[in-house]
């Protein structure tokens, strides 16, 4: 029988990685269909009302349901599949947590900017953001090894995807990002290892991030030894 979710995605989104390694920690089964951002078929436009991956699609008795939204798409997730649970069980933890995946995205913004500009300043401009970013994060975080302690969360789904991108960065260059982190570097490593992390993307993930900056002729690849 076919899995009832299906994920719309794209190789190098790290929105659709916080979908896939919920689910992942879950151990739901789901289709994962992966969609040509610069070509997007009809189909998904017809379902994505803002054009954007990731949608989710859940089979109901009443057709096809779309959820489109990352983190609405990760709630939806973690209250309706079995599993572990990757939310805190107290509301205002819960609600802290949701707080740091917006975060996230904002921290997501900054990384759009570094990795697409082509012009030094901004470049800069952007990779302060992130420094300024990280060292808040820096200051919410624990003993480890997860955002919240011994239990994986959301909030950890979204991050791995962030740290994800300097793994491809740091063969250019060395960002100094992490440098007064010492905390994010562990927690950094310590998402690097987990398998649901790992293979929320394939093995030519780096190729395609690197095809990318080739494509917006990024300053970043300017700054390679
Ligand atoms: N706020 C959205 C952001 C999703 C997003 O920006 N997805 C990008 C790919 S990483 C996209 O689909 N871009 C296509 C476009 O903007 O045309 C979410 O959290 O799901």
């Amino acid at each position: 029988m076919a899995p009832p979710l299906k994920l719309i995605s794209h190789k190098l989104c790290p929105y659709v990685q916080r979908a896939v390694i919920a689910l992942a920690e879950k151990g739901v089964p789901f289709e994962r269909i992966d969609i040509d951002l610069a070509n997007k078929p009809d189909w998904f436009l017809k379902i994505s009302p803002l054009g954007k991956v990731p949608v989710l699609t859940v089979a109901t008795d009443r057709g096809e349901v779309a959820l489109f939204e990352s983190n609405v798409i990760c709630e939806y997730i973690e209250e309706t599949q079995a599993g572990a649970k990757l939310h805190p069980e107290d509301a205002l933890q819960r609600a802290e947590h949701r707080a740091w995946m917006e975060f996230g995205s904002a921290i997501l913004g900054d990384l759009w900017g570094l990795e697409t500009t082509t012009d030094a300043a901004t470049f800069e401009s952007k990779r302060q953001a992130i420094a300024a970013k990280f060292a808040r994060v820096e200051a919410a975080l624990g003993a480890g090894p997860f955002f919240a302690g011994e239990r994986f969360s959301l909030v950890d789904a979204v991050f791995a995807p962030i740290f994800r991108y300097f793994d491809v960065f740091d063969e250019f260059t060395d960002l100094a990002v992490f440098k007064d982190t010492p905390k994010l570097r562990k927690w950094r490593a310590e998402l690097a290892k987990r398998p649901s992390v790992k293979a929320a993307v394939g093995a030519d993930y780096p190729q395609l991030l690197c095809a990318f900056l080739a494509r917006h002729n990024a300053h970043l690849l300017q700054l390679a030894a």
